[in-house]
């Protein structure tokens, strides 16, 4: 590469960690959060000395020092919905990407998001402007007719972080795909939040096409929801959770719940409470997804909780664990050194139990764990 080629850089690692990315890589800039606004001008200035642009964090030139500028505003509702459509027609031909003949597109209806506070969430960040914006419902469905007219698609994945946040956004949506699409011609996986669901709806949404839908409950402490600062409606509880997976089953859409360990200040029965809801949801039918808790920098957790983060070797621990050796071996074989040695550097936050002590105390033997394989 030219050494006068100027590097930008963007996205939500980025966004996060300006300052780490520019000192240690050798871009020029980082646009922090949306790049729509900032980009085109930066590139109008490119040749200027200082780059006084909102929402650019760069290098200046022969200088050690970076320099944040104040964040860019977010798109209005307005210019977010005036976007062009997506320019897939000018990358090679898709279909080598393709599984079968019913591709899965990704559709962005929303950004941002109305609570923006979880403490673990990349919305919770200061370094740009996370309030929630949608396109207009018309503009969507819009959206999808073209993506199912043109490559044959009738599945899509909103890439939204809070799908549907306003009830009168989601109310006006479900009419306009009720009005656009026969029962059952297109569905869509989305993720809401627990309380942005009225359960009076969800027959109305799965006619619309909503066939699975992923809710970030994290935990099953209100103690740990405290801490994360999920703020869930007051009458949110266990017993709301379960009715809900009950109801979304029974409307017919699968419903996925996400949950985290490793939470700061997690106690053993806070852990008890999290897998004995996880095995409630699981009997009665519904998914769930576990991990554990990886701290990004950049979050209010990293800043918040910093005494108690902790290099963590993940693949290491898991490799290592009688339990997971098995498994690991198998995904990784002989490769599991190589791809150890590749790994970046992962934190965690301090547990109240070891990875050991948590498979026996709950069981989790192996034949119990899916492996990634079986997955596809
Ligand atoms: C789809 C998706 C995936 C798909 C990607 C599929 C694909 N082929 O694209 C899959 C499932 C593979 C995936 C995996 C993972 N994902 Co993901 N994913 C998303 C999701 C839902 C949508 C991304 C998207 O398309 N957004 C729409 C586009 C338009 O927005 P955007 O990418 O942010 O781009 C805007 C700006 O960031 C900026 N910008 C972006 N790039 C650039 C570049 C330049 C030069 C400039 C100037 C600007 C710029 O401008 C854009 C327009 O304004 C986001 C959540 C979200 N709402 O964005 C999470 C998200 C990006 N994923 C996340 C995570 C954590 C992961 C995983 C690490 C999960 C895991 N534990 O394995 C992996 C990492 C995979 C990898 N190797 O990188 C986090 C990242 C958090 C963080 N701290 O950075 C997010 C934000 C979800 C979340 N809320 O936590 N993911
Ligand atoms: S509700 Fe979801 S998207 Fe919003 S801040 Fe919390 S985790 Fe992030």
């Amino acid at each position: 590469m030219h050494p006068e080629t100027k590097i930008i850089i963007g996205g939500w690692m980025p966004t996060l960690i300006p300052e780490h990315v520019l000192r240690l890589s050798r871009c020029d800039a980082v646009i922090r959060g949306e790049g729509e606004r900032s980009l085109p001008e930066l590139v109008r200035r490119i040749d200027d000395k200082e780059w006084s642009i909102k929402g650019v964090s760069y290098r200046v030139p022969g200088q050690d020092s970076i320099k944040h500028n104040p964040n860019s505003i977010a798109l209005t509702q307005k210019e977010f919905d005036d976007l062009p459509m997506p320019r897939y027609d000018v990358l090679p031909p898709l279909g080598r990407y393709f599984r079968g003949d019913n591709p899965c597109f990704t559709v962005e209806a929303s950004r941002g998001c109305t609570h923006s506070k979880c403490i673990f969430c990349w919305n919770s960040t200061r370094n740009c402007d996370t309030r929630w914006r949608a396109k207009s419902p018309r503009r969507v469905v819009k959206e999808i007719r073209w993506f199912h007219d043109t490559y044959g698609s009738s599945i899509f994945f909103f890439a939204d972080d809070s799908f549907g946040a306003r009830a009168d956004w989601l109310s006006e949506f479900v009419s306009q795909m009720n009005a656009e699409f026969r029962p059952g011609e297109v569905g869509y996986v989305a993720s809401m939040r627990i309380d942005a669901l009225d359960v009076k709806k969800l027959r109305a949404l799965r006619r619309s096409g909503l066939r699975t839908v992923f809710h970030g409950v994290e935990s099953g402490s209100k103690e740990c929801w405290r801490t994360l600062a999920k703020g869930f409606d007051p009458e949110i509880n266990r017993q709301y959770i379960l009715g809900l997976a009950k109801k979304e089953m029974e409307a017919g859409i699968v419903p996925i719940f996400s949950f985290i360990a490793g939470i700061p200040n997690e106690t053993e029965k806070d852990l008890d409470e999290t897998v004995s809801l996880c095995r409630q949801l699981t009997d009665l039918g519904a998914l769930i997804t576990a991990q554990i808790l990886a701290p990004h920098q950049g979050t209010t957790l990293f800043k918040s909780y910093s005494d108690l983060i902790e290099p963590y070797d993940v693949y290491g621990e898991l490799g290592r664990s009688e339990s997971f050796q098995h498994e690991y071996y198998s995904v990784f074989g002989d490769r599991l050194k190589e791809f150890l040695d590749y790994l970046p550097d992962f934190k965690r936050v301090r547990p109240s139990m070891s990875l050991d002590r948590f498979i026996e105390k709950y069981s989790l033997l192996p034949g119990s764990i899916v492996k990634p394989r079986e997955l596809g």
